[in-house]
């Protein structure tokens, strides 16, 4: 390995594509966490992060906030987009410095030129804490990607197949790993594994993942 390219593995996030249309950008948005963080900090003293109700009557044990046009909501009669928090009673702040644009950039990167997301769902999780299997399937156009940031403590994804019963395949996702995936991949069945205890120097006990998605 000569001095050249030693530099470029240090200076070149790695690009893995795990099938058509999903790219995983190892690192990509480590040098911006102090930016991310920050913008984390300024969007949950607006609209504070809360363990939602779900549908089928239980409490999720990641916690979420949102910014952007519109944002995620979920109580125990619906869920899907809406422009505000109803039991915070505010709108979702606006999408803080850097955020859409570290999202456009990654997502043309991967192949998607063009991307302008109009929300950024955060969630926070802590020990314990995960996501079910689960499909992306309210924005309008799925011919948009999704661009995922996850940040602080890692976690193992579940990447899984068009069917809930499929096989699933488990992904490593640390501070600063980017996650585009859109096109041919974008319906798949996706899900996080209970976080494990642990402390991570920017962010403590939590894992947060930022998904910028175009809703419509
Ligand atoms: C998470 N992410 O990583 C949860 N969805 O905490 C998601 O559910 C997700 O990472 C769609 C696209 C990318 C994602
Ligand atoms: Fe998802």
């Amino acid at each position: 390995m000569n001095l050249f390219s030693q530099l470029d593995e240090e200076l070149q996030p790695t690009h893995e594509v795990l099938a058509e249309g999903a790219v995983l950008m190892r690192g990509r948005a480590r040098r911006e966490d102090g930016l991310l963080l920050a913008g984390v900090e300024a969007v949950a003293r607006a609209v504070p992060f809360r363990q939602m109700a779900t549908p089928g009557g239980y409490r999720m044990s990641v916690a979420m906030t949102s910014c952007g046009r519109v944002g995620w909501v979920s109580d125990s009669e619906r869920n899907g987009y809406a422009p505000g928090d109803p039991e915070a009673r505010r709108m979702w702040p606006g999408m803080p410095e850097g955020f859409r644009e570290l999202a456009r950039a990654s997502a043309e990167e991967a192949g998607f030129k063009g991307f302008e997301p109009d929300t950024c769902l955060i969630n926070r999780y802590q020990a314990g804490a995960k996501l079910g299997l689960h499909q992306d399937r309210h924005e309008r156009d799925f011919r948009q990607p999704i661009v995922s940031v996850s940040l602080g403590l890692a976690a193992v994804f579940l990447w899984g197949g068009f069917e809930r019963t499929e096989a699933t395949k488990r992904i490593l996702l640390e501070h600063g790993d980017v996650l585009v995936w859109g096109g041919a991949s974008r319906l798949r069945f996706h899900g996080v594994m209970p976080l494990k205890p642990g402390v991570h120097e920017r962010t403590g006990v939590y894992r947060y993942n930022l998904t910028f998605r175009r809703v419509g």
